[in-house]
């Protein structure tokens, strides 16, 4: 096969068992177009790996090992690590896990990884909730989001966990956010993160039509909305010192973002005051640590 078909082979191939309009299935279509056939896949449970198809089936034509939810990070260290021993020290080793699967439940073997910095990349698609179990909070859903362990009668009032700041203080080369909605900057980032070495760390916004009760043609409009409001600003952290916001349009209110979907219908008038308050720290707080240097797009 030469480069180019290579090149424009496409790695997800139809049927696969995600409800229509999955944010996570995008993100993995445009997180493979970059890193290419030569990868190896570690994913733990999560909608991922029961829509990826029953033995023999795959809609990924790349390896897979599917592991047992806390151990993501370290199998994928010693599938590395295997490979390594081989003389192969070519292959990308992509951790790939939802969000119970990163912040939750998966958070002290990547944080051992991260520690080592051994040579891996994670990626965690993030869909704010436990999905594939019935639409269960994590630590990373939204104040004030419905789910149904978070019903209309007790919204989760803890605010999310920020993954980022916590892998950027073990000082890894790289740390980023991405998302759907921006997939050129997905696809910089991804090519970026694939060519470094150690442990590299991208959290990856992934809208989900399901859980998140919007309509499945707009899974890429929320996303975009995300990044206009900031609910999910981009940005790189290199070495966890030096931190780079990335191109976004003129920030706005979190009113569009909040209204198309219908986890957050029925919110309390002090609910949607303090969800806009913490978009507005969190990005202030973002730009400090950004210093003055600030690209637009
Ligand atoms: C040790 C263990 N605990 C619980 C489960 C049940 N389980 C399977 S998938 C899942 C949800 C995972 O949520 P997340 O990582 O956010 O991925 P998503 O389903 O949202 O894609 C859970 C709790 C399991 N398989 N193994
Ligand atoms: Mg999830």
């Amino acid at each position: 096969m030469n480069e180019q078909a290579r090149r424009e082979r496409e790695l997800f191939t139809p049927g696969h068992y995600g409800c229509p309009g999955c944010g996570a299935a995008l993100a993995m279509r445009q997180t493979l177009s970059v890193l290419g056939e030569d990868t190896i896949i570690v994913m733990p449970a999560g909608c991922w790996s029961t829509f990826i198809g029953i033995y023999p089936y795959s809609c990924l034509t790349v390896p897979v090992v599917s592991v047992a939810f806390a151990s993501t990070a370290g199998v994928a260290a010693g599938v590395k690590g295997g490979l390594t021993i081989q003389g192969n020290e070519h292959t990308t080793v992509l951790a790939w896990a939802g969000d119970g699967g990163t912040f939750d439940i998966g958070l002290q073997a990547l944080s051992g990884v991260a520690e080592r910095n051994e040579d891996i990349l994670f990626i965690c698609y993030d869909n704010e909730a436990y999905m594939n179990t019935g639409i269960q909070r994590s630590s990373a859903t939204p104040a004030g989001g419905w789910t149904t362990t978070t019903p209309d009668s007790a919204r989760k009032t803890q605010r999310k966990k920020n993954i980022v700041e916590i892998m950027a203080a073990h000082r890894i080369p790289y740390t980023a956010t991405a998302c759907i909605g921006a997939p050129a900057d997905l696809a910089k980032k991804v090519g970026r993160a694939k060519a470094l070495r150690g442990t590299r760390f991208i959290h990856l916004f992934a809208s989900c039509p399901t859980g998140w009760r919007h309509a499945t043609e707009l899974s890429l409009e929320v996303a975009r909305e995300a990044i206009k409001s900031r609910v999910f600003p981009l940005y790189e952290v290199f070495d966890g010192d030096t931190w780079k916001i990335s191109p976004m349009p003129e920030k706005e209110p979190v009113d569009s973002y909040l209204k198309i979907q219908g986890r957050f219908k029925n919110m309390s008038g002090s609910q949607y005051q303090d969800f806009q308050k913490q978009v507005d720290e969190d990005w202030e707080r973002l730009l400090e640590r950004c210093g003055p240097v600030r690209s637009k797009e």
